[in-house]
């Protein structure tokens, strides 16, 4: 079971063989999705050979192959983790009965609307990077760029494989509409916030795989405990996908601050700028705006939606079956920020509708562990200044704070202390034209852009002189 079927035109391991409506249904978006994947995906480099990882196995040992490929041959495919025998529904008020193998009626609708969700910010996030290759700053970077995009469209083919295996006609319609809404785009946008943003940059690149996949590893886990069992086993997959996305994010980040402080001290001067690097307030900027987007793809504070699909038994806590309480949380509270006049404070909140807050504090508590390994980095070059992450309530667009204007020390502004000082905190359109002016290819193998280092380590064991992509 583990193994997968690599002889069938949509490698699998779910015996896709086996259900000719499905694969019949699978077969006929799979050109829709390649027609998709040529005109959205990464631009320039669809005839290039890339040393990329591709899935042989669901077990957690030894799952992936290393091998040149051309991006549009990637064997993207469905791949489900082992079932658990006698797998219940862990929480809500089905809590104790058999995990569904089929969609329970009644939470149709929710579910399909769980599912379009996490399915839609895939292809968005390949069309937000579309055009990134063209200004890599090194080929061991183009690579991972390329190893992300590959897995976002597999993780699409994981969401398009739920739809059209369990939700019919309507499936096979949404399974359409996922190819067709365009990241940015006015009038047929994609679903959450972040993903309509720009990716215009490298920095915003790394930036969006720390933050923003990060999001996305924290609303996977949560779908990894659903009673739907497909869907839990299939995010139990994509987790271990998404760990390499944030491995690139954090990295690329520290590698920029390592450049950053090297410059620094060479040339006894914060203001980098003229030297080739990336200012720390710059990067400051770029952390606040990234993480107050990826805090709005929680949600509101307070969800009627967030309780319904845990009382539903359809998205759980983060690692619920390792909590101690009772998982219905019924009469339970929680601690939720919250606008007290014109401060920020707490209050205490029904916990089943506290439940995208408490995946928010999970969050920002793993966030600030890759902050603090950046500042150990600015330290160990003996500099006085620390990253720091935005308070919460800074530069939201959804839930409580989306209306108050917040400084990311958590102060309470006024519209005109706002208007002087966001120049400050998030980047303007010169700090953008800056960043821009750095991005400029480099393509040499084991060379490096004047703003990032190289990294410790190349990929699976190659040198970082290694020919990551073949250009030639
Ligand atoms: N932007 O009660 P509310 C990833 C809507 S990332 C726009 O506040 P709820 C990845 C909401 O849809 C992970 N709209 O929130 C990362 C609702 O609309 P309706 C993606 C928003 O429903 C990098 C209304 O506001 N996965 O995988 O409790 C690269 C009120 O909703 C936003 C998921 O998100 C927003 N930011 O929670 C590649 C998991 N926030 O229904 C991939 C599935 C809220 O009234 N999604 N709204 O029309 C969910 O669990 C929930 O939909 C959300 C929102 C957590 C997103």
């Amino acid at each position: 079971m583990a193994g997968i079927d690599y002889t069938e035109r949509i490698p699998n391991n779910v015996s896709l063989s086996e259900n000719r409506r499905l694969q019949r249904a699978l077969e006929d978006w799979q050109p829709k999705f390649l027609e998709w994947w040529k005109d959205m995906g990464p631009l320039g480099f669809q005839a290039k050979d890339v040393y990329l990882r591709t899935a042989i196995s669901v077990d957690a040992q030894g799952w992936a192959n290393f091998d040149y490929v051309r991006m549009p041959d990637y064997r993207w495919g469905i791949f489900l983790a082992e079932p658990e025998a006698g797998r219940v529904v862990n929480f809500g008020d089905h809590k104790g009965s058999p995990a569904w193998q089929e969609v329970p009626g009644e939470y149709r609708g929710v579910l399909r609307r769980l599912i379009v969700t996490q399915g839609d910010t895939e292809p968005a996030s390949v069309e937000q990077q579309q055009h990134l290759g063209r200004t890599c700053p090194s080929l061991y970077d183009l690579r991972n760029l390329f190893q992300v995009n590959v897995e976002e469209g597999r993780h699409l083919w994981a969401m398009v494989y739920l739809l059209d295996a369990h939700f019919g006609r309507d499936g096979r319609e949404e399974s359409e509409a996922l190819l067709q809404r365009r990241s940015g785009d006015a009038d047929k946008p994609r679903i959450l916030g972040a993903f309509n943003e720009r990716t215009p940059d490298w920095l915003s690149f790394f930036m969006f795989c720390f933050f923003t996949d990060r999001d996305g590893k924290y609303q996977l886990a949560s779908l990894a405990e659903s009673g739907f069992d497909p869907l839990s086993r299939t995010c139990r997959f994509m987790l271990t996908e998404e760990a390499h996305h944030m491995f690139v994010g954090e990295s690329g980040v520290q590698r920029i601050v390592q450049r950053t402080c090297e410059l620094m001290r060479e040339h006894r001067t914060d203001d980098v700028r003229k030297h080739g690097g990336l200012d720390l307030a710059t990067i400051q900027k770029y952390i606040n705006f990234h993480c107050s987007v990826s805090l709005d793809l929680f949600g509101s504070e307070v969800s009627t939606n967030a309780a319904n699909f845990y009382t539903m038994g359809l998205k759980g806590r983060f690692e619920e079956t390792k909590k101690d309480d009772d998982h219905t949380l019924k009469g339970a509270t929680y601690t939720v920020a919250d606008l007290a006049g014109d401060r920020i404070g707490t209050r205490e909140e029904a916990a089943l509708v506290s439940l995208n807050e408490r995946l928010r504090d999970d969050y920002v508590a793993d966030c600030q562990r890759g902050v603090s390994r950046w500042n150990q980095v600015i330290r160990s070059h003996g500099i006085d200044v620390e990253l720091r992450l935005p308070h919460r309530a800074f530069h939201r667009a959804i839930g409580s704070f989306a209306d108050v204007k917040v400084a990311p020390d958590g102060r309470v502004l006024s519209e005109a202390e706002w208007d002087t000082r966001h120049h400050d905190w998030l980047p303007t359109a010169e700090d953008q034209v800056f960043v821009g002016s750095l991005m400029k290819p480099v393509t040499e193998p084991g060379r490096f852009a004047s703003w990032i280092a190289a990294p410790p380590r190349g990929i699976n064991g190659q040198p970082l002189e290694f020919e990551y992509v073949r250009l030639g």
